[in-house]
């Protein structure tokens, strides 16, 4: 049985090695596959809930999966919640514009709070909602309710809309150290990021006063940006990624490339149609180490000088220093400086160079990145090789290839049907 996001985004390449894929999952799911139990080949079979469930079990009953991880972790030992499912905004590329807005029980929140709090000294918290706080006030009074104020580190991905100087009071008091809001472009996603619909320049000075806002009450801020969208042409929003940098010091830059993963979002829908989705195995599909999208307004080899030129400024010495002035605390300096220069800062740029040096003088590979031809460049088998090592030998045939447009593809296919009654075919 295969769940998680490759089961949701890929299903019919999942299909091919697992009985079950599982989408959304909850009692009755797991009820029915529980009953069926049965080998499914050629292909398995496809199920999901119509929504994400209403309840997940909470930090009490997944401590036994937890404390053994937390020992694993080198230096930041972080404890994984969950306070809401699903987004209310629409940002056409991300796997939560389509999942309604769900928050889950605050009274397991607030038990699981009590229960962190005797078991760990000082626990860490990340809080993994796709957007941190939707309901501010309930979800605080929450915390504020289960446990004395600033007693749990807390760690959370929120949009800059919900970052408004009463709510950043509010978080301070309460121990919130981390956030991490997405700007993802300067000329889109104004809703998110409370701009409006103020673009270029302008978006810039906004955004960096409220990122510097955010940093007089919290000593960590991550502003993501998503590279190579549809609305940027031209080395300007690269340019005016430098100019946020230099006017927001203390923040540190969290880049993506735009990547289509399958069916996870709307967006994607279209990109295959347009036959602008690369068959990157999945192995690359980090954000960073390829990206599966043909540029709308570049040529491949443009689009990777503007990575490098604003990856290089981004973790430039100078730019490196400036961020450790700009950060109060500790751990938050030095975590700066110890992803700039680690295979986040540095290797990428080192890596970027060499896909562009490949684009340039390597025939095959630029073919490849050109759609001209589907056979993977002897770099990516290499990393994969290299990456699995002892692994590699029971790699399946065939799992280095996809169809990146299956999700179009399926589209004009009948969904498919239950092999047994009883058991529900995903929608
Ligand atoms: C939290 C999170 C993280 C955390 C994970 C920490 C952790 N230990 O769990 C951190 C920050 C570390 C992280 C890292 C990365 N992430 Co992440 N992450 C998420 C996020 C925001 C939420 C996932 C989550 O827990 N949801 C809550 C659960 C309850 O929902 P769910 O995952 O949909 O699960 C449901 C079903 O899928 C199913 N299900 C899930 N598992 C199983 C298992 C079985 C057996 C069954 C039956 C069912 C089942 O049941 C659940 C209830 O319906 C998602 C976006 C999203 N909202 O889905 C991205 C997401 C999963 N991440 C993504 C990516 C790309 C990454 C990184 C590669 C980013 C990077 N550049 O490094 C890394 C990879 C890390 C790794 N080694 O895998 C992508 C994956 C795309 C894809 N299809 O492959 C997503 C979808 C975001 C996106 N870009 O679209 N991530
Ligand atoms: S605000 Fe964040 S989580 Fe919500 S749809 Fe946009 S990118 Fe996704």
């Amino acid at each position: 049985m295969l769940g998680g996001p490759h089961a949701r985004c890929y299903p019919e390449d999942a299909r091919k090695y697992f009985d079950y894929v599982v989408g959304f999952t909850d009692r009755q799911v797991i009820h029915d596959i529980v009953r069926d139990c049965a080998r499914h080949r050629p292909q398995g079979l496809l199920l999901a809930a119509k929504q994400q469930p209403l309840e997940l079990p909470g930090v009490r009953e997944r401590w036994k999966f937890i404390a053994p991880t937390l020992r694993k972790a080198p230096f930041l030992k972080i404890v994984p919640m969950l306070g809401s499912l699903g987004c209310p905004y629409t940002c056409s590329f991300c796997i939560d514009s389509v999942v309604p807005y769900q928050p889950l029980d605050l009274e397991v929140l607030k038990r699981d709070l009590r229960f962190l709090l005797r078991t760990v000294g000082r626990p860490r918290v990340a809080w993994h909602d796709p957007n941190f706080g939707v309901r501010f006030d309930e979800t605080m009074d929450a915390i504020e309710e289960a446990i004395p104020e600033d007693s749990i580190d807390f760690i959370a991905e929120s949009s800059l809309s919900l970052l408004g100087e009463d709510h950043l009071r509010r978080l301070q008091r309460n121990g919130f150290k981390a956030v991490l809001p997405g700007i993802e472009s300067w000329y889109d996603l104004g809703n998110k990021s409370k701009t409006g619909k103020a673009m270029g320049m302008e978006k810039v000075r906004q955004v960096s006063d409220h990122v510097n806002l955010i940093l007089r009450h919290l000593p960590y801020v991550q502003t993501n940006f998503v590279l190579g969208l549809d609305g940027d042409s031209g080395p300007e929003p690269f340019e005016l990624t430098k100019r946020f940098l230099k006017a927001t010091p203390g923040a540190f830059p969290g880049f993506s490339l735009l990547s289509a993963f399958g069916r996870a979002a709307p967006v994607n829908l279209d990109l295959q149609r347009t036959r602008r989705v690369l068959p990157f195995p999945f192995h690359f599909l980090d954000n960073n180490r390829a990206m599966n999208v043909r540029p709308k307004n570049y040529a491949w080899g443009d689009f990777y000088d503007q990575v490098i030129g604003l990856t290089r400024y981004a973790f430039s010495w100078p730019a490196i220093g400036r961020r450790f002035r700009a950060t109060s605390g500790n751990i938050p300096r030095w975590m700066n400086v110890v992803r700039a220069v680690s295979s986040e800062g540095f290797g990428r740029i080192r890596y970027y160079q060499e896909v562009r040096q490949r684009l340039h003088s390597d025939p095959p590979f630029r073919r490849y990145f050109e759609q001209e031809t589907t056979e993977l460049p002897k770099f990516f088998v290499a990393q994969v090789r290299r990456d699995l090592g002892p692994f590699w030998d029971s790699l399946p045939p065939g799992a280095l290839h996809h169809d990146p447009n299956a999700y179009a593809n399926s589209e004009a296919r009948p969904p498919p049907t239950p092999l047994r009654t009883g058991v529900r075919p995903a929608q």
